[in-house]
């Protein structure tokens, strides 16, 4: 039996809600700056978060949805600078402090840097967008708080391939055997599963009907003690909401 050592969070619907009105308002203003009439609606973000990273969610809305678009002889360039512009507007988004962490983080957060567990981030993102958004909501210190920001194209397979994760890992020195993971998609549960790590799922307003099955336990949030976690699957006992006890218990079931 390991001993739990390490949490390694996703960054995007876990730490925080940034999808719908971060990254899909970043990619529309992009859209804009760039004289496209593409305009990404919430419900069509929703069909195109299946695919993870923004360079290929880009390239996929063109192959799938614009069948008339002149592609450039230069896709992948072009591609590259629209993800530029996108990155900066997400940026100044994160700088403004309109993206809030979720509930439950930065205590959660907290209390596990009291008892000693050590942190780190597996993430499709682009590392700038994690070290902004870190810095914007818990104070540029709170990059030291993680040994590891493993984000984006340092790895050749986003998630679901398990890459990222393994990256991670590699990195801190520990085994998959000694840490728990913290997702809120299909896409990074089969990434995190595969890489052999237990996950905890916290679910949002576009991950609630995706699939979980092999979660260590699936909820609505990490929960506050005055606001209380609902269980989607698996079984919390009497807890009110994510701490290191329960952590440590799910971690030995
Ligand atoms: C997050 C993503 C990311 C962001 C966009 O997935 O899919 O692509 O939407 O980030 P996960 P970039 O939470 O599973 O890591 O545009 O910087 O790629
Ligand atoms: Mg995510």
């Amino acid at each position: 039996m390991h001993q739990l050592r390490a949490l390694i969070f996703d960054v995007d619907g876990t730490l925080s809600d940034t999808e719908r009105d971060g990254h899909r308002v970043a990619f529309n203003r992009a859209f804009a700056d760039a004289k496209l009439d593409w305009s990404w609606g919430v419900e069509t973000y929703g069909v195109l978060l299946k695919v993870t990273g923004g360079k290929e969610r880009i390239r996929y809305f063109i192959e799938k949805f614009q069948p008339v678009f002149d592609v450039p002889a230069d896709l992948d360039g072009f591609i590259r600078v629209l993800h530029q512009s996108k990155t900066r507007h997400y940026v100044e988004l994160l700088q403004s402090g309109a993206i809030p962490l979720r509930p439950g983080v930065e205590r959660l957060l907290n209390e596990a840097r009291s008892a000693g567990l050590r942190l780190g981030i597996a993430t499709t993102t682009t590392p700038q967008n994690v070290t902004t958004l870190l810095a914007a909501t818990l104070g540029p210190e709170s990059i030291d708080w993680f040994e590891v920001i493993a984000a984006g194209d340092v790895v050749p397979g986003k998630k679901p391939a398990p890459d990222i994760f393994q990256y991670a890992l590699k990195e801190m020195h520990l085994s998959a055997a000694e840490c728990m993971a913290f997702e809120d998609s299909e896409n990074g549960l089969l990434s995190s599963k595969q890489a052999g790590l237990k996950t905890i799922v916290t679910v949002n307003e576009y991950t609630r009907n995706d699939q979980f099955d092999g979660a260590t336990i699936v909820l609505d949030q990490l929960g506050e003690p005055d606001s209380a976690i609902t269980v989607i699957n698996g079984d919390a006992g009497d807890t009110t909401h994510v701490d290191v006890a329960l952590i440590k218990q799910l971690f030995a079931n």
